[in-house]
Protein backbone atom coordinates (compact mmCIF):
# COMPACT_ATOMS: atom_id res chain seq x y z
CA UNK A 1 0.00 0.00 0.00
CA UNK A 2 1.14 2.97 -0.63
CA UNK A 3 0.46 5.89 1.92
CA UNK A 4 -0.70 8.58 -0.58
CA UNK A 5 -3.55 9.95 0.56
CA UNK A 6 -6.29 12.37 -1.15
CA UNK A 7 -9.59 13.69 -0.52
CA UNK A 8 -11.87 14.83 -3.06
CA UNK A 9 -14.35 17.54 -2.51
CA UNK A 10 -14.36 20.66 -0.60
CA UNK A 11 -16.92 23.67 0.69
CA UNK A 12 -19.38 21.01 1.66
CA UNK A 13 -20.64 19.33 6.03
CA UNK A 14 -19.83 16.59 4.87
CA UNK A 15 -16.17 16.84 2.94
CA UNK A 16 -15.46 18.94 6.38
CA UNK A 17 -15.51 15.58 8.06
CA UNK A 18 -13.04 13.94 5.90
CA UNK A 19 -10.71 17.00 6.14
CA UNK A 20 -11.12 16.95 10.14
CA UNK A 21 -10.30 13.42 10.47
CA UNK A 22 -7.01 13.45 8.84
CA UNK A 23 -6.01 17.09 10.34
CA UNK A 24 -6.54 15.83 14.20
CA UNK A 25 -5.15 12.72 13.11
CA UNK A 26 -2.24 14.78 12.14
CA UNK A 27 -2.04 13.12 9.00
CA UNK A 28 -0.76 14.55 5.23
CA UNK A 29 -3.01 14.39 2.56
CA UNK A 30 -3.64 16.22 -1.12
CA UNK A 31 -7.09 17.54 -2.06
CA UNK A 32 -8.94 17.51 -4.92
CA UNK A 33 -11.07 20.24 -4.63
CA UNK A 34 -14.10 19.95 -6.80
CA UNK A 35 -18.02 21.05 -5.81
CA UNK A 36 -21.05 19.61 -5.69
CA UNK A 37 -23.24 20.37 -8.87
CA UNK A 38 -19.62 21.61 -10.57
CA UNK A 39 -18.48 20.12 -13.68
CA UNK A 40 -15.38 19.09 -11.85
CA UNK A 41 -18.26 16.07 -10.54
CA UNK A 42 -18.59 14.55 -14.05
CA UNK A 43 -14.49 14.62 -14.50
CA UNK A 44 -14.09 10.88 -15.64
CA UNK A 45 -11.39 10.64 -12.85
CA UNK A 46 -14.16 11.16 -10.60
CA UNK A 47 -16.69 9.12 -12.34
CA UNK A 48 -14.47 6.25 -12.08
CA UNK A 49 -13.92 6.55 -8.28
CA UNK A 50 -17.72 6.91 -7.03
CA UNK A 51 -20.19 6.46 -9.88
CA UNK A 52 -22.46 8.02 -7.52
CA UNK A 53 -20.79 11.46 -8.14
CA UNK A 54 -20.94 12.32 -4.29
CA UNK A 55 -18.38 13.80 -2.20
CA UNK A 56 -16.71 13.42 -0.24
CA UNK A 57 -14.44 10.24 -1.40
CA UNK A 58 -11.06 9.49 0.80
CA UNK A 59 -8.63 7.61 -1.50
CA UNK A 60 -5.75 6.19 1.31
CA UNK A 61 -3.12 3.97 -0.55
CA UNK A 62 -5.15 1.43 -2.28
CA UNK A 63 -8.38 1.68 -0.79
CA UNK A 64 -11.00 4.07 -1.95
CA UNK A 65 -13.95 4.89 0.36
CA UNK A 66 -16.89 6.76 0.16
CA UNK A 67 -19.68 8.01 2.86
CA UNK A 68 -18.45 10.51 5.28
CA UNK A 69 -19.26 8.36 8.35
CA UNK A 70 -17.44 5.62 7.17
CA UNK A 71 -14.41 7.82 6.35
CA UNK A 72 -14.25 8.88 9.67
CA UNK A 73 -14.53 6.04 11.19
CA UNK A 74 -12.33 4.25 9.42
CA UNK A 75 -9.69 6.89 9.70
CA UNK A 76 -10.35 6.57 13.24
CA UNK A 77 -9.41 3.01 13.56
CA UNK A 78 -6.71 2.66 11.22
CA UNK A 79 -4.58 5.80 12.62
CA UNK A 80 -5.66 6.56 16.06
CA UNK A 81 -2.82 6.80 18.38
CA UNK A 82 -2.64 6.52 21.97
CA UNK A 83 -2.27 10.04 22.56
CA UNK A 84 -4.95 10.59 19.61
CA UNK A 85 -7.64 8.37 19.72
CA UNK A 86 -10.85 9.34 17.38
CA UNK A 87 -12.81 5.74 18.49
CA UNK A 88 -12.48 3.90 21.76
CA UNK A 89 -11.26 0.77 21.84
CA UNK A 90 -13.49 -0.73 24.47
CA UNK A 91 -16.53 -2.62 23.24
CA UNK A 92 -19.01 -0.75 25.25
CA UNK A 93 -17.58 2.56 24.54
CA UNK A 94 -17.53 1.26 21.38
CA UNK A 95 -20.87 0.99 20.85
CA UNK A 96 -21.50 4.45 22.49
CA UNK A 97 -19.82 5.50 19.43
CA UNK A 98 -21.48 3.72 17.23
CA UNK A 99 -24.91 4.91 18.82
CA UNK A 100 -23.70 8.36 18.50
CA UNK A 101 -23.08 7.93 14.81
CA UNK A 102 -26.36 6.39 13.83
CA UNK A 103 -28.23 9.30 15.86
CA UNK A 104 -26.45 11.83 13.87
CA UNK A 105 -26.31 10.57 10.30
CA UNK A 106 -29.75 9.38 10.33
CA UNK A 107 -32.26 11.58 12.79
CA UNK A 108 -30.20 15.07 12.67
CA UNK A 109 -28.34 14.46 8.84
CA UNK A 110 -30.85 12.27 6.55
CA UNK A 111 -34.03 12.91 8.28
CA UNK A 112 -33.58 16.44 8.62
CA UNK A 113 -30.73 18.35 7.98
CA UNK A 114 -30.64 17.05 4.25
CA UNK A 115 -34.08 17.22 3.76
CA UNK A 116 -34.17 21.29 4.44
CA UNK A 117 -30.99 20.94 2.30
CA UNK A 118 -32.87 19.65 -0.87
CA UNK A 119 -35.97 21.92 -0.14
CA UNK A 120 -34.52 24.93 1.27
CA UNK A 121 -31.46 25.44 -0.55
CA UNK A 122 -31.92 23.36 -4.13
CA UNK A 123 -35.84 23.59 -4.84
CA UNK A 124 -34.98 23.73 -8.23
CA UNK A 125 -33.11 19.95 -8.05
CA UNK A 126 -35.80 18.63 -5.66
CA UNK A 127 -38.94 20.51 -5.76
CA UNK A 128 -40.53 22.86 -3.25
CA UNK A 129 -42.08 20.69 0.15
CA UNK A 130 -42.82 23.22 2.58
CA UNK A 131 -44.95 20.70 5.06
CA UNK A 132 -41.68 18.29 4.85
CA UNK A 133 -39.29 21.48 5.58
CA UNK A 134 -41.53 22.58 8.76
CA UNK A 135 -41.48 18.84 9.97
CA UNK A 136 -37.90 18.77 9.23
CA UNK A 137 -36.99 21.64 11.66
CA UNK A 138 -39.53 20.51 14.06
CA UNK A 139 -38.41 16.80 14.04
CA UNK A 140 -34.33 18.19 14.04
CA UNK A 141 -35.82 20.67 17.33
CA UNK A 142 -37.17 17.95 19.41
CA UNK A 143 -34.21 14.84 18.74
CA UNK A 144 -31.55 17.03 19.22
CA UNK A 145 -33.54 18.35 22.53
CA UNK A 146 -33.45 15.01 23.97
CA UNK A 147 -30.20 14.49 22.81
CA UNK A 148 -29.29 17.64 24.83
CA UNK A 149 -28.90 15.84 28.76
CA UNK A 150 -26.74 13.58 27.41
CA UNK A 151 -24.59 15.58 25.62
CA UNK A 152 -24.30 17.97 29.11
CA UNK A 153 -24.08 14.35 31.05
CA UNK A 154 -21.03 12.95 29.05
CA UNK A 155 -17.77 15.44 29.71
CA UNK A 156 -16.33 17.58 27.40
CA UNK A 157 -17.36 15.68 23.92
CA UNK A 158 -19.50 13.15 23.10
CA UNK A 159 -17.87 10.16 24.41
CA UNK A 160 -16.44 12.23 27.99
CA UNK A 161 -13.15 14.05 27.61
CA UNK A 162 -11.98 12.66 24.61
CA UNK A 163 -12.43 13.97 21.31
CA UNK A 164 -13.53 11.54 19.06
CA UNK A 165 -14.67 11.09 15.34
CA UNK A 166 -18.59 11.78 16.67
CA UNK A 167 -18.05 15.15 17.80
CA UNK A 168 -16.51 15.75 14.06
CA UNK A 169 -19.96 14.30 12.45
CA UNK A 170 -22.32 16.54 15.30
CA UNK A 171 -20.48 19.43 14.70
CA UNK A 172 -20.86 19.59 11.08
CA UNK A 173 -24.79 19.00 11.71
CA UNK A 174 -24.81 21.54 14.57
CA UNK A 175 -22.86 24.19 11.86
CA UNK A 176 -25.89 23.45 9.23
CA UNK A 177 -28.40 23.39 12.10
CA UNK A 178 -27.01 27.25 12.63
CA UNK A 179 -27.30 28.13 9.27
CA UNK A 180 -30.90 26.88 9.34
CA UNK A 181 -31.67 29.18 12.29
CA UNK A 182 -32.63 25.61 14.31
CA UNK A 183 -33.30 26.31 18.22
CA UNK A 184 -30.73 24.67 20.35
CA UNK A 185 -30.59 24.07 23.37
CA UNK A 186 -28.23 25.79 26.18
CA UNK A 187 -25.98 22.71 26.44
CA UNK A 188 -25.81 22.02 23.10
CA UNK A 189 -24.19 25.76 22.49
CA UNK A 190 -21.61 25.28 25.38
CA UNK A 191 -20.44 22.00 23.65
CA UNK A 192 -20.22 23.57 20.14
CA UNK A 193 -17.96 26.18 21.42
CA UNK A 194 -15.88 23.69 23.46
CA UNK A 195 -15.61 21.67 19.85
CA UNK A 196 -15.22 24.66 17.66
CA UNK A 197 -12.43 25.98 20.05
CA UNK A 198 -10.42 23.15 18.83
CA UNK A 199 -7.19 24.07 16.99
CA UNK A 200 -8.43 21.50 14.05
CA UNK A 201 -11.69 23.10 13.48
CA UNK A 202 -10.55 26.37 11.73
CA UNK A 203 -7.67 24.19 10.20
CA UNK A 204 -10.52 21.82 8.71
CA UNK A 205 -12.47 24.90 8.26
CA UNK A 206 -9.78 26.17 5.89
CA UNK A 207 -8.83 22.82 4.15
CA UNK A 208 -12.53 22.90 3.54
CA UNK A 209 -12.66 26.08 1.81
CA UNK A 210 -9.61 26.52 -0.16
N1 LIG B 1 -24.21 10.05 2.66
C1 LIG B 1 -23.18 10.76 1.95
C2 LIG B 1 -23.78 11.99 1.33
C3 LIG B 1 -22.83 12.65 0.39
C4 LIG B 1 -23.48 13.84 -0.28
O1 LIG B 1 -24.70 13.92 -0.44
N2 LIG B 1 -22.64 14.76 -0.69
C5 LIG B 1 -23.15 15.93 -1.36
C6 LIG B 1 -22.39 17.14 -0.88
S1 LIG B 1 -22.66 17.41 0.85
C7 LIG B 1 -22.93 15.77 -2.85
O2 LIG B 1 -21.92 15.24 -3.26
N3 LIG B 1 -23.91 16.21 -3.63
C8 LIG B 1 -23.82 16.14 -5.05
C9 LIG B 1 -25.12 15.71 -5.66
O3 LIG B 1 -26.00 15.27 -4.92
O4 LIG B 1 -25.20 15.80 -6.86
C10 LIG B 1 -22.04 11.15 2.91
O5 LIG B 1 -22.29 11.33 4.10
O6 LIG B 1 -20.89 11.26 2.47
Amino acid sequence: MTDKRTVWGVGTSRTIRAHWALIELGLDYETQPIRPRTPGMDDAAFVAINPRKKVPVLQDGTLTISESPAIVSYLAERYSTDTTRLIPEAIEDRARYFEWQSFITMELDATSLYVLRRHVDLPSIYGEASVAVDTARAYFERMIGAAAPDVAAGGQYLLGDTFSGVDILMQSCLFFAERYKLDLPREIIDYRERVTARPGYAKALAANNP
